[in-house]
């Protein structure tokens, strides 16, 4: 709790474009909830470097997430935006957790299973512990929501658990965050192959929508996208292409998916998949619009990373100490 709000936490990578799956699952969530709560959302860049990443092109990507929070409608004014490095806290925090993590608990965490599979030439220790830095970033804001994706929910239920070993050790130094899943969106999947996420780091690019696609290549990939024989716009386990896409239009429009199978009873995919297209090019125009002008100013922005990392590191600091002091680290002489 703070100023009467409870706090929220969260984060995403500047890895790759971000795309829809990015903003249905978690960005957009993320505003509908920004004036119920004190928000901290951070630019995760120390996360990114647990693959390899060109430093120009990260610190281009860093910078175009920022402006896209803003142009989400994240106020940089009333939500704490800033980047992780920024604030050294994370990273001190994350090496005292790593000593209250087991080992058997990182090896079960699926995405480095996944990742690590994926690239096998550089399986680092960064990319192990992953999930501690994770915890580091939301226990420093003592916070009491996360909202992310589905795909978050083993990495949040081990920051519970990392939080609940210290406490009991030490007493209450944690808040113990709870996830936060929004109803539709929480996992979009690939349009090339239902069975897979949607993600930036896929191959393939007709699987994703990326947020700043022009709307000839939104409509294009709807049209190509992977779905059944059946024809019909049902939101079937059998029919996980259409489910998909109706998940899609669902969060766009706001209409259920029982809505969504009478609009287009007895029509055809032909009808459907441009409509699904067309509502996500309304999302997606005006907010590419937005992340347009803003880059032009520079000054505004600069400001936000300014303030905020300042914002943040206050908060930080006052949770760092508290821990410093449980483990036994000398007060420093000042
Ligand atoms: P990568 O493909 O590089 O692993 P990613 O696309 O999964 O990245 P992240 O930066 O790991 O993206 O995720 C940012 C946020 O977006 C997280 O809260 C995550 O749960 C959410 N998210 C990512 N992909 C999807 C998806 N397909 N559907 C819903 N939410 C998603
Ligand atoms: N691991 C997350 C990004 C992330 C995050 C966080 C999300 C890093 N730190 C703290 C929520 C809270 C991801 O890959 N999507």
């Amino acid at each position: 709790m703070r100023d009467g709000k409870k706090v929220l936490f969260s984060g995403m990578q500047a890895t790759g474009n971000l795309t829809l799956g990015n903003y249905l699952g978690a960005l957009k969530n993320w505003v509908s909830l920004s004036d119920e709560y004190e928000c901290f959302y951070s630019v995760v860049d120390e996360h990114s470097i647990t693959v390899r990443q060109d430093p120009s092109v990260l610190r281009q990507r860093a910078r175009k997430l920022f402006a896209l929070y803003i142009a989400a409608g994240l106020d940089p004014e009333k939500n704490c935006i800033y980047y992780q490095s920024h604030v050294s806290c994370h990273a001190e925090l994350a090496w005292i957790l790593n000593c209250f993590t087991y080992m058997g608990e990182l090896q079960r965490m699926t995405q480095f299973k996944d990742k690590s599979s994926k690239h096998a030439d550089n399986i680092n220790a960064g990319l192990f512990t992953y999930p501690v830095l994770m915890a580091a970033d939301i226990l420093l804001y003592q916070t009491d929501v996360v909202p992310v994706g589905k795909d978050q929910l083993q990495h949040l239920e081990l920051t519970r658990d990392i939080a609940q070993r210290f406490n009991a050790i030490y007493g209450d130094v944690f808040t113990i965050p709870e996830p936060y899943l929004g109803k539709a969106g929480a996992k979009i999947m690939s349009l090339q192959d239902p069975s897979k996420k949607m993600s930036k780091s896929d191959e393939n690019e007709n699987a994703s929508i990326y947020l700043m696609d022009d709307p000839d290549t939104i409509m294009r990939k709807f049209k190509r996208a992977v779905t059944d024989s059946e024809a019909s716009v049902r939101y079937r386990e059998e029919q996980p292409g259409i489910r998909n896409l109706i998940d899609i239009y669902s969060a766009c429009t706001g209409k259920t998916p029982e809505e969504i199978e009478k609009e287009f009873d007895g029509k055809g995919y032909g009808e459907f998949k441009p409509a699904v297209g067309e509502a996500v090019v309304s999302i997606l125009k005006p907010l590419q619009d937005r992340c347009a002008d803003l880059e032009k100013n520079k000054d505004y922005i600069d400001q936000a990373i300014k303030n905020n990392a300042e914002k943040a590191e206050y908060f930080a600091q006052k949770t760092l100490r508290k821990v410093q002091k449980k483990v036994g680290f000398p007060e420093k002489i000042r």
